[in-house]
């Protein structure tokens, strides 16, 4: 066995596994590894903020289905992966995330930069790897990357400081990848006999399709069935939108089509979807999910299936290979819905049609607080868009082949009607974590490993705050993004909140914010200012044209008025009931 010390062995087992982008902020505890990344073939990407890195590296998987990796020092470095690293965890990122910790010597003594730093992560990642010996270096290492493919999320790689150093004797393990299969026999064939007997099936197409590469197979399986095709929650990526059977997203600011048409289902083929809780909640007044339904459920997770919805059959199962095992079988069977395959795509094409017209008529919003606002801000000095009409020109503005990440926020919840995309891996929503300051970090990770993709950022004002110091990460390391930022001077998200509960009793909502185009240039960036409709599709096409031809970032902040659109958790909130005299007012 070839003889080689720690660090060597580590960055090897990067090198078998693929590695050549690392982000993360450099530190004395890893200085031995890091000085010999540059002949390994690996970038060690410098990120102002260690979450930045964390996210980068949740990009960067999710954009390119390898892993993502980030690197910190120990101590302070490494609690700041925290937030990052529980957003790639329900983002089912393969992110390894390596944590360099206090000196084994040292370990308890309450020395510099000490932390426990394997309980931070307990529960937000798959696997965590624990260097226990220096000679086990690459054992460990290989198994966080085996591991964060195996389980589809992040993995830690714990290494004690002076475990870099000695002298080791060590074989490189390779990369173990498991083949996933289509599930078992008797599930596949009870889904395929379900389908075959229903009359209306609908399909919902999760992230899993996106992660398993499943989109063909899903849209020949919807094509063969006539099935109207729905997006899960934040995963509108996961089929073409500009195909026939395509109808939207479920949840949270979706398409009424897609819910509609899903309400009226007599069999769902969930297709690589955990069903999540929130992915599902009433919208627009509808409470879409057909409860009648006989529910299929697959999903490569078993825990997941019927873990929130009640099934009739859960397939344990990859989503490509389950979706080509149920069209196989259907084939040989006697498929009732084809028909009244033609009934069904005409409904499906006049519900698409009347959600557009309505989309089209949704200038802005019209309840009591937004007409205020609207109001109000019309007599202010400056101009306002309504946000809707800022999504849509922007929608149509889209480059080819776009990449969007998008934040947690009002406006950036309302923007959920008004993405659509061509291809998979094309959109990365801060996912169920619901972390503001997602976005950014994220786009710039995904931009590291799809340079030939056009890149672009959603926020809201108050989560750029949180952020926006990446785009010194732009600039600095040449990797060019376009980010939007939905300036409406406000927490919208949460004050929506206070409109509807707290009788408009305000409490840290409000932000006055400076120029975020200046504060952009300032950071080396090209910097945009838009408050005229007629401006936002040509901002974003020059955007979007620098960054692809001269390697610029910008950041076009877009005035909006404070209107409001309907907000995330109206279940999880219930009119305050005060008993203290004292605070009798605020009911
Ligand atoms: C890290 C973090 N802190 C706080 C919250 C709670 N939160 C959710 S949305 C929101 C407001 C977002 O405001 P902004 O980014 O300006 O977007 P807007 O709602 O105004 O469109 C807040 C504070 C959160 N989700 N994440
Ligand atoms: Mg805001």
């Amino acid at each position: 066995m070839p003889r080689m010390t720690p660090s060597e062995a580590m960055v090897e087992t990067l090198a078998a596994n693929g590695v050549t982008d690392i982000f993360g902020i450099m530190g004395s505890a890893f200085m031995d590894a890091m000085d010999i990344f540059a002949p390994a073939g690996i970038r060690l990407i410098p990120t102002v903020h260690e979450q930045g890195a964390g996210h980068m590296a949740d990009g960067y998987a999710r954009v390119s289905g390898r892993h993502g990796v980030c690197i910190a020092q120990n101590g302070p470095g490494i609690t700041n992966f925290v937030t990052a690293i529980a957003a790639a965890y329900w983002a089912h990122s393969p992110v390894v995330c390596i944590t360099p910790e206090t000196g084994s010597m040292t370990q308890g003594l309450g020395g510099f930069q000490e932390a426990q730093q394997l309980p931070f992560f307990e529960t937000i990642t798959k696997y965590q790897g624990h260097v226990a010996n220096p000679a086990r270096m690459a054992e460990f290492t290989a198994r966080c990357f085996d591991r964060a493919m195996l389980e589809n999320g992040p993995t830690q790689l714990n290494i004690p400081r002076d475990f870099f150093y000695g002298d080791i004797n060590v074989e490189i393990p390779q990369p173990i990848r498991i083949e996933r299969g289509a599930g078992g026999e008797q599930s596949l064939q009870q889904a395929a006999a379900l389908l075959a007997e229903a009359r209306n099936p609908v399909i919902i197409s999760g992230g899993g399709v996106v992660m398993a590469d499943a989109v063909e197979e899903c849209k020949a399986l919807a094509e063969f069935l006539g099935a109207p095709v729905v997006n899960s929650y934040l995963h509108n990526d996961s089929f073409p939108a500009s195909h026939p059977l395509w109808c939207g997203p479920l949840g949270y600011q979706g398409s009424k089509a897609g819910m509609k048409l899903l309400s009226r289902a007599d069999v769902v083929l969930a297709l690589g979807t955990r069903l999540g809780p929130f992915g599902t909640l009433p919208q627009h007044g509808l409470d879409y999910w057909p409860k009648q339904a006989k529910i299929i459920q697959v999903d490569c997770d078993a825990k997941m299936l019927g873990l929130v919805k009640k099934i009739s059959v859960g397939v344990c199962g990859d989503a490509k290979a389950a979706a080509v095992s149920i069209l196989e079988r259907l084939q040989n069977l006697n498929v009732s819905c084809l028909e009244n395959k033609g009934a069904r795509a005409g409904e499906i094409a006049a519900e698409k049609a009347a959600w557009e017209a309505e989309l089209d008529q949704w200038i802005h919003e019209k309840d009591d607080y937004s007409l205020d606002m609207i109001a109000e801000q019309a007599e202010e000095q400056g101009s306002y868009l309504h946000p809707r009409q800022v999504l849509r020109e922007l929608e149509k503005a889209m480059p080819e082949d776009v990449m969007v990440s998008t934040d947690i926020g009002n406006i950036n919840s309302v923007a959920n009607s008004y993405l659509r995309f061509e291809k998979p891996r094309s959109f990365f929503a801060a996912m169920s974590f619901g972390n503001c300051g997602y976005a950014l970090p994220t786009i710039i990770g995904a931009k590291t490993a799809a340079p030939h993709r056009p890149a672009i950022s959603y926020a809201g004002d108050g989560a750029w705050g949180m952020s926006m110091m990446e785009i010194m990460t732009c600039v600095r390391e040449h990797i060019p993004v376009t980010s939007i930022v939905f300036h409406n001077r406000q927490w919208g998200a949460e004050k929506k909140n206070q409109v509807d509960f707290y009788n408009r009793r305000f409490v840290a909502g409000d932000l006055e914010n400076p120029s975020f185009a200046d504060i952009a240039r300032a950071m080396g960036a090209e910097g945009v200012t838009v408050d005229k409709l007629e401006d936002v599709g040509p901002a974003l096409k020059a955007a979007i044209a620098r960054q692809m031809e001269e390697g610029k970032t910008t950041v076009i902040e877009i005035m909006c008025t404070r209107e409001l659109g309907d907000p995330f958790r109206r279940d999880a909130l219930s009119k305050p009931v005060r008993h203290l005299d004292k605070y009798k007012d605020y009911c």
